[in-house]
């Protein structure tokens, strides 16, 4: 692979720190870690879709739901490590899926300044390799979540935040989310947006058993859908129009917006009643428009295919930045340490992008030359 000259940023990657570990030891529904006897590591169980195997694991532990929660999740030499061996100057990181989603409404605050605060301090251990992507208390009451943007604003190494697509419980489009989406803006701190509940399982269709395929259909089809329904909403509503410098990074490409941004396009222009009410504004923005104006996407789709979609949806390669997802999509050959050597993963991903953008200027930007200025 192309030694990139310029500096290499890795813009998607995540950990728990310890005291959200701590929280999630502390569960007996998802998102949760459960000790299993049969497994040297406890397991971290997220999503909707591992509930099942969750509850068959108390029968047959033969089964493990979730994922090993390894250190590569909470461990910071783990992270500067994994780095190292990719050849990644600087990472962006962010707190993993569900965030503080699942918290209720008096622990949220305090919740988000401790691990925000944790955040800070890895980062000012490392100066000049790691900056964070903040996450925000959503379930506190409205004054403490806006409060909390104008705390994260301080902080030195924080590049925006992190942001499922619940928003306050109703998506994006919620017209409740405007005032923290113009308090962001304002701020010039960018939304990563990044999917966590994907769809319900019951999309997939009746499966026997055997129809499982792991976590296949949640993730690869799931998450990236997830991504795309709640930016079209957002768009659909009106939110990049009432909030014109509010920038968002979205996960895994887009999902499947830079492939659909069509077809959406042509079902609002034929629907007559819809497009009226986009209008009353004034001029409609296309969701091209506001894709190569307000929108960055990351490169973690793993093919050229998505890639130079996703370099065609957002205008241009600087709109696209490269991402590991580190630590999720490990090695999985069981050799022991294997971990601790290259992911097949961030090859297959920088492999995608020299594919996609060759092996000169375009390639150096998405890998991070464009953004050594951190
Ligand atoms: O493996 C997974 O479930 C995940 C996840 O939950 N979050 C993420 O960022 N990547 C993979």
């Amino acid at each position: 692979l192309p030694k990139a000259k310029a500096k290499v940023a890795d813009i998607h990657t995540h950990m728990y720190p310890p005291e959200y570990v701590k929280v999630l030891e502390s569960r007996n529904t998802i998102p949760l870690v459960r000790k299993f006897p049969t497994a040297s590591d406890p397991r971290l169980v997220l999503l909707e879709a591992e509930v099942p195997l969750l509850e068959s694991a108390q029968q047959d532990p033969s089964l493990l739901p979730g994922r090993p929660l390894t250190k590569h999740f909470s461990s910071l030499d783990q992270k500067i490590h994994f780095m190292d061996t990719h050849s990644i100057d600087i990472s962006v990181i962010s707190l993993a899926n569900p965030w503080l989603d699942f918290l209720p409404s008096d622990q949220a605050a305090p919740s988000a300044t401790s691990i925000n605060s944790s955040f800070s301090s890895m980062c000012a251990t490392h100066p000049g390799r790691l900056y964070f992507f903040a996450a925000l208390p959503l379930t506190a009451p409205p004054s403490d979540l806006l409060a909390s943007i104008t705390s994260i604003a301080s902080l030195p190494y924080c590049r925006g935040v992190i942001l499922g697509t619940s928003g306050l419980g109703s998506g994006l489009d919620d017209p409740a989310l405007l005032p923290i989406f113009t308090a962001l803006a304002e701020a010039n701190l960018p939304i990563f947006l990044h999917p966590h509940y994907g769809l319900p399982n019951s999309v997939f269709g009746p499966r026997s058993a055997a129809g499982e395929y792991g976590h296949v259909l949640p993730l690869a089809l799931g998450f990236p859908m997830e991504t795309t329904i709640a930016v079209a909403r957002m768009f659909l509503a009106g939110v990049f129009d009432a909030v014109p410098k509010l920038s968002m990074i979205l996960a895994h490409s887009g999902g499947t917006l830079p492939f659909l941004a069509g077809r959406i396009e042509s079902c609002i222009v034929h629907d007559g009643a819809l497009v009226k009410r986009m209008k009353e504004g004034g001029k409609r923005r296309s969701l091209w428009e506001v894709l190569r104006s307000q929108v960055y996407l990351d490169a973690v789709i793993y093919g050229e295919v998505g890639l130079k979609a996703a370099v065609e949806a957002s205008g241009s390669s600087d709109r696209l930045m490269f991402g590991t997802d580190h630590p999720f999509f490990p090695p999985v050959g069981g050799e022991k340490g294997e971990e601790d050597g290259e992911w097949e993963s961030v090859g297959l991903n920088v492999k995608a992008v020299v594919k996609a953008m060759g092996d000169g200027v375009e390639y150096e930007g998405v890998m991070g030359g464009m953004r050594s200025g951190f």
